[in-house]
């Protein structure tokens, strides 16, 4: 029998380039996330959400941009998280930006000997303050999972282990191997990091997946999607609005989540950088994406 799921929401931009992610977690209720959830046939416990957090300029640490509220942030996710995983449920997590990965993550490190990630994202997230002028926090998540140098010594330090996390235990899906800064190259190429690109992903998304769960397997694991990844002009979600025209459709990624969360060893899906705003004019592609979450949590 399915585990019970329990529902987060990370309503923070705090990390993001732009206000927009905050609104996610309360949009996807409203259209009928938490009953879709249900409908599928599982348990389903709403666990609200946690700090709200709207992004403005911060022009006193613009290199990392509201470090504080971030850190916030990802440790409500890992108190949130860790309170599921202790009542022996499964966890999704709705952002927010792709730092409540680090939010994940950490509460399973503090459980277990060596937890996974699944990265679904367009992105390596492997910047630090000085490899990018952006400041956005939400583009340096895994550089502070794999504490590479020039990571942040106080976000590195709200974390359960430091690192969190070694190349073995994490597989990427989905990058744009050109999306990158050149820190970025440097730091995937000193890490031999296992990654595959949109093109991949889109070809071959369920044998893709079942290739990182193997990989990562005895697990526990956290899948995180950047919503990113997907082809912006088949489902406008992201933030980001580079995707048009390639990555996976939404139909590729849903048979990716379908085949990862109904492998027993994944316990945590974090979802990053759906921006509803994207969505105004094409409304239904939320609710596509709500069929889509419902099908990939529905019980067996
Ligand atoms: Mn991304």
């Amino acid at each position: 029998m399915a585990r019970r799921l329990v529902v987060i929401g990370a309503p923070s931009s705090a990390g993001s380039y732009a206000a927009g992610q905050e609104s996610a977690p309360r949009v996807l209720r409203e259209r009928g996330l938490i009953g879709q959830l249900a409908a599928a046939g599982r348990d389903v416990v709403d666990d609200g959400d946690g700090p709200h957090q709207v992004w403005r300029p911060d022009r006193d640490r613009p290199r990392a941009q509201h470090l504080g509220d971030v850190i916030v942030s990802v440790e409500a996710v890992t108190r949130q998280v860790g309170a599921a995983i202790d009542a022996g449920c499964d966890a999704l997590v709705i952002g927010g930006n792709c730092t409540i990965a680090l939010g994940a993550l950490s509460a399973l490190s503090a459980r277990f000997a060596e937890p996974g990630l699944l990265y679904i994202d367009r992105h390596f997230d492997l910047n630090t303050p000085s490899t990018t002028s952006d400041g956005a926090l939400d583009w340096m998540g895994l550089a502070h999972a794999l504490a590479v140098p020039g990571a942040i010594p106080e976000l590195l330090s709200a974390l359960a282990r430091i690192p969190l996390l070694t190349s073995e235990r994490l597989h990427l899906l989905g990058v744009d191997p050109d999306a990158t800064t050149e820190g970025e190259r440097r730091a995937r190429a000193d890490l031999h990091l296992v990654w595959r690109t949109g093109d991949e992903l889109a070809q071959h998304p369920v044998s893709e997946t079942q290739r990182a769960l193997a990989r990562l397997a005895p697990g526990p694991i956290v899948v995180h999607l950047d919503v990113d990844v997907l082809d912006f002009t088949d489902a406008p979600l992201a933030e980001d609005t580079g995707g048009r025209n390639s990555g996976p459709s939404l139909d590729a990624v849903a048979e990716a989540l379908e085949t990862a969360c109904h492998d027993p060893s994944v316990r945590v899906l974090t979802v990053g950088e759906l921006n509803p705003t994207r969505s105004a004019g094409e409304p239904e592609v939320l609710d596509r994406f709500i069929r889509v979450l419902a099908r990939a949590f529905a019980a067996a």
